[in-house]
């Protein structure tokens, strides 16, 4: 989608702190962290929330999961923990309307979320 932020960091068009990339997502640092660790990972394809995903792309989210542990444990967060989020349409909290995932951590985290 030509109007859609992440779209344009998937396409390098925007710079961004890119932590990880393959042929599928990218991961990149949040603009505006609430943790010492908050990564943000995309699909490199425009979906606008995880309401587009069916039986068809949802090995996307399983690569997530994947892609989500290699990157907890580079920056020494996988055995403490951490929390992955997805903010879904405007009452689940999301700003951004290409599909990411939240990986948060290096701090104790609490609940129930805001
Ligand atoms: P959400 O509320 O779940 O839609 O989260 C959107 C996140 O995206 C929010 O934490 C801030 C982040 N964000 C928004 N614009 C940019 C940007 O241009 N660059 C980066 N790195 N992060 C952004």
């Amino acid at each position: 989608m030509s109007d859609c932020i992440f779209c344009k960091i998937a396409k390098k068009e925007i710079p961004s702190n890119i932590v990880y990339e393959d042929d599928r997502v990218l991961a990149f640092k949040d603009i505006n962290p609430q943790a010492p660790v908050h990564i943000l990972i995309i699909p490199k394809i425009h979906l606008t929330s995880l309401m587009d995903i069916n039986e068809e792309n949802s090995d996307l989210v399983s690569h997530i999961a994947i892609v989500t542990k290699k990157i907890a444990a580079e920056y020494n967060i996988d055995q403490k923990g951490f929390r992955l989020v997805n903010n879904c349409g405007k009452e689940g909290g999301q700003t951004v309307f290409h599909l990411h995932f939240h990986l948060l951590g290096g701090r104790m985290m609490t609940w129930p979320p805001g």
